[in-house]
This record gives C-alpha cells, sequence and structure tokens, in this order.
C-alpha cells in the first residue's frame, strides 16, 4: 500500500505554458489600454518572472525599471485596477481559444482520477484564471475534479512561502507525505518543499534555470507513453514519463 493520496498541481508553466503567450500579452494589453508605455518583452518577463504575482510584479517594475514614474496618490487602487483589466484580458484570451495543456497533464490528471487520487490546485495566480484555463483547456467540468483549488490572495504570502501548500494541507486534511506537488519553477520547490510536500518538478521554458535543489525528480515534461520525458535529475527508475506508479514510487521514498 502507498503512501500517495493526493496530488497537488500548480498551474502557470505546469498545466500549461500560460506565461509568455498569455499573462505577459495580457500584462501588456492592460498597459496600453491604460495608456501607459509599458511594453514588457519576452527577455524582460522572464526577469520580473522571479517576483509571484501579477500586481507584486507590476510594483517590482515600477521599483527597479521605472523610478521615473510619478505614482497616482491611489497607489494600491491603481495597481489593483490594472491587475483586474489584465485579468479580464487573460481570461478573455483562455475563452477564445485558450493556451494548450503541456503534454502529459490531461493524461495524468485522468489517471490519478481512475486510481481514486485526491487531487488539488496550489498556485499564485489569481482565481478566476485557474477557472478559465481549467474550463477552457482541460474540460468544462474540470474545476470539480479538484477537492481544492487554493490561488492568489488567499493566503497573505504567496510562493515561494509555504503558506499556499500549507493551506492545502490544512484544507485537506491530509499529511505532507501523502502528497506530491507537481511545480515547474524554483519558487514553487521551495514553497512546496517548505510545507514538507515532496516535489516534482516538469520544468517550463522560463524557470530551466531555476534551482530546484531538494526536489525528488525533475524532468522537461510529464511526457505520454511514446513521448518520453528527458530525466534532468532524480531516479525515475525505468518509467518513461510521469505516471501513477513512478509517483507513488517517489512519495514512498521520500517518506
Ligand atoms: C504564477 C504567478 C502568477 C502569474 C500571473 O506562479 O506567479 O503571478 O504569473 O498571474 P505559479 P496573476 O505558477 O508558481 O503559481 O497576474 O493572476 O498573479
Ligand atoms: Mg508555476
Amino acid at each position: 500500500m502507498s503512501n500517495l493520496t493526493t496530488l497537488i498541481f500548480d498551474v502557470d508553466g505546469t498545466l500549461a505554458d500560460t506565461e509568455r503567450d498569455g499573462h505577459r500579452i495580457a500584462f501588456n494589453a492592460a498597459f496600453a489600454a491604460a495608456g501607459l508605455d509599458w511594453n514588457w518583452s519576452v527577455e524582460l518577463y522572464g526577469e520580473l518572472l522571479t517576483v509571484t504575482g501579477g500586481k507584486e510584479r507590476i510594483r517590482h517594475y515600477l521599483d527597479h525599471y521605472r523610478r521615473d514614474f510619478s505614482r497616482p496618490v491611489h497607489f494600491d487602487s491603481f495597481v489593483a485596477e490594472l491587475h483586474a483589466a489584465k485579468t479580464k484580458h487573460y481570461t478573455e484570451m483562455l475563452a477564445s481559444g485558450g493556451l494548450p495543456l503541456r503534454q502529459g497533464v490531461r493524461r495524468l490528471l485522468a489517471e490519478a482520477r481512475d486510481h481514486g487520487l485526491r487531487l488539488a490546485i496550489a498556485t499564485t495566480t489569481t482565481p478566476i484564471n485557474v477557472s478559465a484555463l481549467l474550463q477552457y483547456s482541460l474540460a468544462s467540468d474540470s474545476e470539480s475534479w479538484f477537492e481544492v483549488i487554493a490561488a492568489g490572495d488567499i493566503v497573505p504570502k504567496k510562493k515561494p512561502a509555504p503558506d499556499i501548500y500549507q493551506f492545502v494541507l490544512q484544507t485537506m486534511d491530509v499529511r505532507p507525505h501523502e502528497c506530491i506537488a507537481i511545480e515547474d519553477s524554483g519558487n514553487g520547490v521551495r514553497s512546496a518543499l517548505g510545507a514538507g510536500v515532496p516535489a516534482v518538478v516538469t520544468v517550463s521554458d522560463y524557470c530551466r534555470n531555476d534551482n530546484f535543489a531538494g526536489a525528488v525528480l525533475v524532468v522537461d515534461q510529464l511526457g505520454e507513453p511514446g513521448h518520453p520525458f528527458q530525466l534532468i535529475a532524480g531516479d525515475a527508475g525505468a518509467s518513461r514519463c510521469v505516471d501513477v506508479s513512478l509517483l507513488r514510487r517517489l512519495a514512498d521514498g521520500s517518506a
């Protein structure tokens, strides 16, 4: 009998490559609509991604790249409104064709459900972004597959703080070693490990040079039976895609 009862998924970069052609485009659209001359290039966005959370990222940009910007009196609401406009652009983008899921995501979720594993989400992004991605890119009813969708400002401190994973553990009443986190970033790994949850990394484009120290497995993608992952770190045995039997072995080995 395996220890593993629960899979906790990150969203951005893990379920889909949402950052470069999703969130980044939506930020730029919101900036343009607000009459701001800010434009986040693919390269700059990579630097900004070290800060998790869209509102936090906008503040970081102003603090470090646009010190010339004269801040409106009600600065907090200015950032909140700009971010709300960005969220609207992003969710509309998903609704009008969506972004594809990464390889192996649909398969692993289906397999996990067949095996009766409990599912949860732990992400930094805004809740409505998760709903839109699940609904339009996975399946119209797929929000109901997850017992807990922990997202955005639901906790005071975003990743790499452990708060969002601790929230999931408490809400589901599970112990960290019954779970595996599926993440794509160094910040995500630190967050999961901070809560005691073993992490598997499916590296995304922007995060390929992150530090994944402590992860039980690092691969370039979850993979499919005919389309194997490339092993970057850890011991996958004879497995060539991340499936329930591999996750069970990893959970049992890390307990
Ligand atoms: C995701 C984030 C988010 C998204 C943008 O990190 O950091 O800020 O980039 O979404 P993770 P919002 O994948 O580790 O959860 O603008 O809604 O924050
Ligand atoms: Mg991520």
